[in-house]
């Protein structure tokens, strides 16, 4: 494990604030705030001055009793003074400061009125209204808190779709080995693509029901079996995500498959048309009076009520069946369409590849172009380049560039918007530049008219050309910072800027709902991996489920355009 400033700097808040619940004395708790900040803003890493044998000392506020401290964490990974501390007050105080609006202030007042040490305690407490008897809470409080709570344990349920796309291979093989299986589709939220799966939903087509039932409970993988009949099994697998199994016969295969590919609000709205003309859709087909008149294929279920085949990703009851009536429905762009990679890091930062490697990789993906695009200096944990290092990496994108004949590596980076929203590299060097990305990395706290004034600042730069994840949400762990997507979006076209669909699958970054947006607003997109190795080139994919969710057609994504065309895109008016 590599121990980056930011968990130093975590460690050493929680230190304080746990100081604090405690009471300790003040100028105990600011060392340890001090030296949080002093670490955080540090654009060295720290784990390097300690492998390079520099002595910490030396930084402000740091003494001797702290850098022995940061070294045991550096080495270790932990903190044997915090985790004495969150022993000795039996309870889980770091864990009631991750609720927003709990400082340490609010927590000890809780611990002292009520005596709660942890998030049950808190939600129980919240649920008999106790809490807002406390000074300092209202109800507004109370129900923030237990929003929260909920939020957080929806959140433990569902797992990101990537890691179900990992659980899914081998069992769809598994599964598809069996004699007389015919057909096994994985249908529900994971075949519509959601960023997160509740639990896997698959759908069976063979010879021997009850046998292939007994097969899939015999999987290795399978933790627990909740039930197992003829027609239909209930398991858990190992990593804790439960997977419901239902055998159908051929002439239902298309009407299961729609059924259980969902979404419930689709799966209405479609029922509800079907009753209109007198017919009745249920997982079994489609039926006039007894007769069934349909069942065999999803295009089938859907021809019966005049519709043509909509996809999966697009089940949602937001609009798509109006758009199948009107023969409307957007054409999506594939993972064919992309003809390159605008975002991308290099061991040049904290990168794990050559930039040679990325782009050799990116030629066997079979794009035509790549952007390297590494992190300004401000991102200290990423090792980011000030403006003479940047200069000298572009010379070594050009000398890549020049040695490889089947793609184009652009000169690009990923710069820093600064507080006040400036960038964080001078304009010449920006200026060297074919792409400038521009993304927030710290400060997600701001007020929304700061944040996205910050924002549109940044973007109306003359050198910008994409922003970065925009929202800066990281799946179940930050949410997206607030801010006027529709301004944004608005100033993205006054400004030609594009908004990135960051497709590592911690961001999926726009999510669907402010792709349709941008798709409405005009705003082109881009779809980029922020791979760093060449593994994460692999990535896109996931950026391309989103962008169909989100109702993105080709000629919306701007790194579907051959270079020429995505070079005048790039040009600012
Ligand atoms: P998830 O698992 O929470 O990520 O979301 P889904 O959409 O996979 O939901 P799930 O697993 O509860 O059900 C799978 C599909 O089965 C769902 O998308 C639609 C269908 N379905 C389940 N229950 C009902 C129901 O009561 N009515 C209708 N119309 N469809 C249902
Ligand atoms: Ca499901
Ligand atoms: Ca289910």
């Amino acid at each position: 494990m590599h121990v980056v400033n930011a968990d130093i700097e975590a460690v050493f808040t929680k230190v304080a604030d746990l100081l604090d619940v405690a009471g300790a004395n003040p100028f105990r708790i600011r060392a340890y705030r001090n030296a949080a900040l002093t670490i955080g803003r540090l654009s060295r890493d720290v784990a390097d001055m300690i492998s390079r044998n520099e002595h910490l000392t030396e930084l402000p506020g740091i003494g001797s009793d702290l850098a022995g401290k940061i070294r045991e964490i550096v080495e270790t990974g932990r903190l044997g003074f915090l985790d004495r501390l969150e022993k000795q007050s039996h309870a889980s105080f770091s864990e009631l400061m991750e609720i927003p609006g709990l400082g340490p202030r609010k927590v000890k007042a809780l611990y002292d009125a009520l005596d709660i040490r942890n998030l049950d305690d808190l939600e129980k407490a919240a649920e008999r209204g106790d809490i807002e008897h406390v000074a300092g809470f209202g109800r507004k409080s109370r129900d923030n808190i237990l929003k929260e709570i909920g939020r957080r344990k929806e959140r433990r349920k569902r797992i990101p779709w990537p890691v179900a796309m990992q659980l899914v291979r081998p069992l769809v093989s598994y599964l598809e080995a069996f004699d007389g299986v015919r057909r096994v589709a994985v249908a529900g939220s994971f075949r519509r693509c959601r960023e997160t799966v509740g639990d896997l939903d698959v759908v069976v087509n063979c010879r021997r029901g009850p046998d292939t039932i007994r097969y899939f409970t015999g999987y290795e993988d399978v933790a627990d079996v909740l039930s197992s009949g003829t027609t239909r099994s209930s398991v858990v697998l190992r990593s804790d995500i439960q997977v419901d199994l239902r055998v159908v016969p051929s002439v239902s295969w298309g009407a299961a498959l729609l059924y259980f590919t969902g979404s419930r609000e689709h799966n209405i709205a479609v029922r509800k048309i079907a009753m209109d003309r007198g017919l009745k859709i249920n997982e079994y087909g489609v039926f006039r009076d007894q007769k069934r008149i349909a069942g065999k294929s999803e295009s089938e279920v859907y021809s019966a009520i005049d519709l043509p085949f909509i996809p999966p990703e697009i089940r949602e009851n937001r609009g798509e069946l109006e758009a199948a009536k009107n023969h409307a429905l957007p054409d999506l762009v594939g993972l064919d369409d992309i003809r390159g990679d605008l975002h991308m890091h290099t061991r040049k930062t904290d990168g794990r590849n050559s930039i040679r490697e990325m782009a050799e990789a990116a030629v066997s993906r079979g794009y035509e172009y790549i952007a390297v695009t590494e992190h300004s200096r401000h991102v200290a944990i990423a090792h980011g380049l000030d403006a003479a290092a940047l200069a000298r990496h572009i010379e070594e994108i050009d000398r890549v560039n020049g040695a490889m004949q089947d793609i184009t590596v652009l000169k690009g980076v990923e710069v820093d918007i600064l507080e006040d929203g400036s960038l964080d590299l001078p304009d010449e060097i920006l200026g060297e530049l074919d792409v400038v990305i521009c993304a927030v990395h710290y400060q997600f706290g701001l007020s929304s008219r700061k944040q996205t004034r910050r924002i549109i600042r940044a973007m109306e730069h003359p050198c910008t050309n994409i922003l970065a994840h925009p929202t800066g949400r990281l799946i179940s762990r930050r949410e997206p910072c607030e801010v006027d997507m529709a301004e944004i979006m608005k100033s993205a076209v006054d400004c030609a800027c594009i908004l990135e669909i960051n497709a590592a699958p911690e961001r999926l970054d726009l999510d669907d709902r402010h792709c349709r947006a941008a798709r409405q607003a005009g705003v082109k997109v881009v779809i980029s991996s922020d791979a760093h190795s060449v593994d994460g080139l692999d990535s896109m994919a996931y950026g391309v489920n989103q962008a169909r969710r989100g109702w993105l057609e080709k000629g919306d994504v701007a790194n579907t355009l051959a270079l020429p065309s995505l070079f005048r895109l790039l040009e600012k008016p």
